[in-house]
């Protein structure tokens, strides 16, 4: 597996350099150096903890890869996030559905989808990642798979968000109507640069409140939700999934960013490209953030109000992203 997928690599950035000339290559050449480490990005409030966990790690000189498993935990634990882990809002069912993905330097990557059970999913992915050949496993062989590493059972159905399920069911018999409202779009994505400037990434999400049951959104997608190029940068999603799958947003801002784009105009094409394919949709909310191999990072949101936490140079801050 580990062969093939570096040739397939090795395949796709000699058709991008032959495709787009020299200076492509050069561009690669010039970003491929030393990065501005340790330096932690995540998206909204919840990331201000989330990152300082992170860094405690990169402090010690551990991986950017621990960094963003150890970061992402802390949201997934918290029952009073209910758009990650446990506290999560579950679907239409009543059932909480979790998917997470995680990414290395390597370019190695696990994802897990629609798993009940268990707190954090993004160890399973990691496990995935590690210790099976494959990249992603979903549902009830998932939760098996979760269970088999030694992981216990949880109930990730809190009071709060049983009680709000019940709220919407009431008021949606037939599950006609699907709130888009930004509160069900918190997503943790979280992107790290360790000491050795090799960049790493997790994303993980409860997703879209009283979803369809089985519905998978795009955070446990790689190139939607996450994606990381150590040569390049990283980029991961926020928000309404759908959208993010429909451009490969991750995926795409990493290849911007290659072709010479900064993280923040990357960030920004992605965004437009999602606008232009819904002009009548005005609410529709999708933000992403991004970090390039310099240590220099970009945010841009479809809407006002899209927030994320950056920890560089000794302090952790939490920002507001631009936005159209
Ligand atoms: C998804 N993007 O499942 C995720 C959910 C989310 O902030 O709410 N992101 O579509």
């Amino acid at each position: 597996m580990t062969s093939r997928r570096s040739f397939l690599q090795k395949s796709l950035l000699t058709s991008i350099c032959a495709l787009a000339g020299l200076r492509t290559a050069r561009l690669i050449a010039q970003s491929s150096g030393p990065g501005k480490g340790p330096l932690v990005i995540s998206t909204w409030n919840f990331g201000i903890p989330a990152n300082q966990a992170a860094m405690e790690l990169l402090r010690k000189g551990h991986s950017a890869l621990d960094a963003v498993e150890a970061g992402v935990q802390v949201v997934e634990a918290d029952p009073e996030s209910t758009s990650v882990g446990i506290g999560g809002f579950p679907d239409a069912e009543g059932d909480v559905t979790l998917d997470a993905s995680i990414m290395d330097h390597r370019g190695q990557c696990g994802s897990v989808a629609c798993l009940q059970d268990i707190l954090h999913p993004i160890t399973v992915a990691r496990a995935i990642m590690e210790r099976t050949p494959h990249v992603m496993l979903v549902g009830e062989k998932a939760r098996q798979f979760a269970r088999a590493l030694g992981l216990p059972k949880v109930n990730l159905l809190t009071r709060t968000a049983r009680k709000a399920w019940k709220e919407w069911k009431a008021n949606n018999p037939k599950w006609r109507r699907f709130s888009t409202d930004i509160s069900n779009h918190d997503t943790i994505g979280m992107l790290a640069m360790d000491t050795r400037g090799d960049l790493s990434g997790a994303c993980t999400t409860s997703g879209w409140a009283f979803k369809v049951p089985g519905r998978v959104g795009d955070s446990p997608i790689i190139g939607a939700g996450l994606y990381v190029d150590n040569e390049v940068g990283a980029a991961t999603a926020t928000g309404t999934g759908e959208e993010v799958i429909k451009v490969c947003g991750s995926f795409l801002i990493v290849e911007l960013m290659r072709q010479g784009h900064s993280p923040q105009k990357a960030c920004e094409e992605a965004v437009a490209r999602i606008r232009k394919r819904n002009p009548d949709q005005p609410d529709l909310f999708v933000g992403f953030i991004a970090v390039n191999k310099a240590g220099e990072h970009g945010a841009f949101a479809t809407k006002q109000g899209f927030e994320y936490a950056l920890y560089q140079d000794g302090q952790n801050t939490l920002m507001t992203s631009a936005h159209l």
